[in-house]
């Protein structure tokens, strides 16, 4: 009885949910067009808006789009992004109509950028949802109070360079928990620089202000180029010394504007002086830590002393027969493993070969190994180690790879791990704790396609001629098509292509690491140092789809037969060219002949299959994802470019 009339009741209440969410969604939909008009009649210039912003018509109409508007993807659409860059658009802060925009509820992104607005900071500080602000480029003067951002939780990018702001930087950015990048450089902000100390924020750009006195510590893992010109502010980061300010003024002319004018040659030798310096410093710290502990790179960080080696017990056997095939190699990892009994406990310590096509092997014989620091990038660290069978193996301690608990994580390398597939590399082992995670992979002594492309250009390029280069984007294409359908059922089948994430076998067969992660990394800012995030739609709705590799594997087509080196690449998007963009261009303007490598272009005979080539990085580099090819279609069309 008290059943049924509780079944009736929850059967009531859904019915009332559902007629209460058809009946709300499509109403708010429909006004719209009214708020946005009521925002655009508060601008002092707004005729570039003239023609479609028009009363009366669905903003969100895909066949009559109103100009810089953007619609959630949800069945009733609605506004979630005002997008207007360099539209000539004027209007004065006080005057804005940001009560218009509040009703505006699915409204996340708000760019004004490189238009003609002035007055203080409007009070967009009122739309808290908001989590992308682009003001730079304008004329917006004044201070901005130290509370600004606090109701502005859900910040990701605020953008307001170039523009007049004064006065000290706001105190409350310090609290978005949410903030990844911000962009203050060339305002006139003074007072000291503001210690942010959030692990979300990725990008800062202090860089042409006032800013005085030292860089706190904690702000020192920013690049010098953060705070270049800035002429009061002293700190290592800048090699100025805060003691001796006169003596080292000129030590820091070459980050100066003068300088930075050229483009990707000298960018790349920073870059790799950068590294140098880096590895540099790293072998002089493991020398010195050498000395007391025979660990090195993976010792520091509180291992056990002795670790077992896990060897699954279906393996065991498989295990002895491959030290025996090797000629004893393995007798080390093979006496410890007789251990595992003992330790049964300590589980967590395990190094687990899930791949035993270069023997087993376990934690001691990496942490005995020689490392050698590869470098640092998005995901986490890389180390090379020559273990004492002779294998050489990279092992990656990877961040914020918490999004799934042990088993599951377990699950997903083994997946990973079973590819087998010419141009793919897959792990060879892991290693889990909490705290954190390694992924052994084999070393490949020629390197990344990046290094090949753009390191040393003397030696590999002249090897890298079309054929090869064809030879190169296949594989690489092939590899993506496997992965694609493998798991055809992610948002981001491998999510991290780029030319460092390619390694090149002797024969220059492609092989592609670091793929489909994205499952793995918890939700931190760690996700966005995936490659996939720099396409447009993520970059501008943080939208994700297997189309973002489609996006990736165009650059990679680009970089490989421009030579160049993708802007793409870099966070700060200074340096290296703009490979999307240059080519658009030139095919417009019909001078694709010229955008090929000078290196191959003298192949004269292939001129037209490398220009087919070319046409095929533009399509798959297309910025609406909308319009952009499927990787199927890429990939067919790529197999029909002959040498
Ligand atoms: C705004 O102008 C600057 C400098 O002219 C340019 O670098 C930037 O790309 C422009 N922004 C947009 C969104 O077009
Ligand atoms: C920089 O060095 C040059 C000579 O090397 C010297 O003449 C000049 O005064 C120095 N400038 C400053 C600001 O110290
Ligand atoms: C460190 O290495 C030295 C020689 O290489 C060896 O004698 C010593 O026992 C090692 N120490 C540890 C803790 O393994
Ligand atoms: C390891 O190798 C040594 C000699 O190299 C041999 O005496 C010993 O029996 C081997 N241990 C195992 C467990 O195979
Ligand atoms: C093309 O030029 C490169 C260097 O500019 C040279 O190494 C190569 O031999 C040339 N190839 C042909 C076919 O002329
Ligand atoms: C390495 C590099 O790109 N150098 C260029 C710097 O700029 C000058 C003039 O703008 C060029 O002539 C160099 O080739």
């Amino acid at each position: 009885m008290t059943t049924t009339t509780y079944m009736a009741a929850v059967h009531l209440l859904s019915i009332c949910v559902l007629i209460f969410s058809l009946h709300i969604t499509p109403s708010l939909a429909v006004g719209e067009d009214v708020h946005l008009i009521e925002f655009k009649e508060s601008l002092k210039d707004s005729s570039a808006l003239d023609s479609t912003w028009i009363k009366g018509t669905n903003p969100c109409d895909r066949r009559k789009a109103w100009q810089g508007i953007d619609c959630s993807d949800t069945e009733y659409k609605a506004v979630s992004a005002i997008l207007l860059m360099n539209l000539g658009l004027s209007g004065v802060s006080e005057n804005l109509d940001i009560d218009a925009l509040r009703n505006l509820q699915s409204l996340r992104f708000l760019s004004l950028e490189n238009n003609s607005f002035s007055g203080p900071m409007p009070e967009f500080n009122r739309l808290s949802s908001l989590k992308s602000l682009f003001l730079s480029g304008n004329q917006f003067s004044g201070e901005i109070p130290p509370g600004f951002f606090e109701p502005m939780g859900s910040l990701k990018k605020l953008h307001l360079a170039r523009n007049k702001f004064s006065g000290r930087i706001p105190d409350s950015l310090g609290k978005l928990n949410n903030i990844m990048e911000i962009l203050l450089q060339n305002n006139e902000f003074s007072g000291p620089v503001p210690v942010f100390e959030q692990k979300t924020l990725q990008t800062i750009d202090l860089s042409y202000n006032k800013l005085q006195g030292e860089i706190p510590q904690s702000m020192s893992r920013f690049p010098a180029k953060a705070f270049e010109g800035n002429p009061d502010i002293c700190g290592s980061v800048i090699s100025k010394d805060c003691n001796h300010p006169e003596a080292n003024t000129n030590a820091s002319s070459p980050g100066d504007k003068a300088n930075e004018a050229n483009e990707s040659g000298s960018m790349t030798k920073w870059v790799i002086l950068a590294v140098v310096v880096a590895v540099l410093l790293v072998t002089i710290l493991f020398k010195a830590k050498k000395k007391d502990e025979n660990f090195t790179v993976l010792g520091k960080e509180n291992l056990d002393e002795v670790v077992q080696v896990h060897v699954p017990s279906t393996n065991r056997r498989s295990m002895s027969s491959s030290s025996s095939r090797r000629g004893g190699n393995y007798n080390d990892s093979g006496s410890r493993s007789s251990k595992r009994g003992s330790q049964a406990g300590k589980s967590t310590n395990d190094l687990v070969v899930i791949n035993e096509e270069k023997g087993v092997f376990g934690l001691p014989d990496l942490m005995k190994a020689a490392a050698e620091v590869l470098g640092s990038g998005g995901l986490g660290s890389a180390y090379k180690a020559v273990m004492a069978n002779g294998v050489t193996v990279v092992v990656k301690r990877m961040r914020d790879m918490n999004k799934l608990n042990k088993d599951a994580f377990e699950t997903e390398i083994r997946k990973l791990g079973r590819i087998r597939h010419r141009n793919i590399l897959p792990p060879l082992a892991y290693h889990y704790r909490k705290e954190e995670k390694l992924l052994v992979t084999e070393f490949i002594p020629k390197g990344s396609l990046l290094f090949l492309l753009h390191g040393d250009r003397g030696i590999a390029h002249a090897e890298l001629n079309w054929p090869t280069r064809l030879k190169i984007i296949k594989g690489v294409a092939r590899g993506m098509g496997f992965l694609h359908t493998e798991f055809a059922n992610y948002e981001l089948p491998h999510g991290n292509l780029k030319s460092s994430n390619i390694l090149l076998s002797p024969n220059y067969e492609p092989l592609l690491t670091d793929y489909a992660l994205y499952s793995l990394i918890s939700n931190t800012h760690s996700v966005q140092a995936l490659f996939a995030y720099k396409c447009p739609e993520a970059v501008l709705y943080q939208q994700l789809s297997p189309k973002s590799d489609v996006y990736c594997l165009g650059i990679v087509i680009l970089e490989i037969m421009t030579g160049k080196f993708p802007t793409q690449y870099l966070n700060n998007q200074k340096g290296g060219t703009d490979v999307v963009q240059w080519v658009r261009q030139a095919i417009s303007e019909g001078r694709v002949a010229e955008l090929i490598d000078p290196e191959i272009a003298n192949t004269t005979s292939s001129l037209e299959q490398m220009e087919k080539m070319l046409h095929i990085g533009a399509t798959c580099t297309e910025s609406d994802h909308e319009k952009r090819i499927e990787m199927r279609e890429a990939i067919r069309n790529i197999e029909e470019v002959q040498v």
